[in-house]
């Protein structure tokens, strides 16, 4: 199996987990790029947010409720959930995943 995060629901990968669903895995990004800045990804492998089906609703729903959830976990009140889709967006791991930022003030428009 080459993706590295279905490597990483797979157990196969060490990370710090903070949060897990049937559906869902949150862990700390390795690199962050704020105080506190996890990863929610599905345990399904997809791609991206534009290779989501219709008939994965259900599933990108459960993404956006596990980060309400992996933020109340750690103690975030205030974050940005955002996803890079494709390369020129910053994806650099194609298994679809919503980073939570938090813990200093973040600018916008992002870069
Ligand atoms: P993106 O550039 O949007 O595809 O974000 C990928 C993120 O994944 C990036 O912030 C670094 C993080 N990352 C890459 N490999 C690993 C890993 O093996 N473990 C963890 N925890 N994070 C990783």
């Amino acid at each position: 199996m080459g993706c590295v995060f279905c490597r990483i629901v797979a157990g196969e990968l060490p990370a710090a987990r903070v949060l897990e669903t049937e559906h869902a895995l949150a862990f700390r990004d390795l690199h962050p790029q704020a105080p506190t800045h996890l990863l929610v990804i599905p345990k399904e492998h997809v791609d991206a947010v534009a290779d989501l089906g219709d008939d994965q609703a259900e599933l990108a729903g459960r993404l956006l409720l596990a980060c309400r959830d992996a933020a109340r976990a750690v103690g975030l009140d205030s974050y940005r959930v955002v996803t890079n889709t494709g390369a020129d967006a910053g994806q650099s791991v194609f298994h679809l995943h919503l980073h939570v930022l938090g813990g200093r003030p973040l600018g916008w428009p992002p870069g």
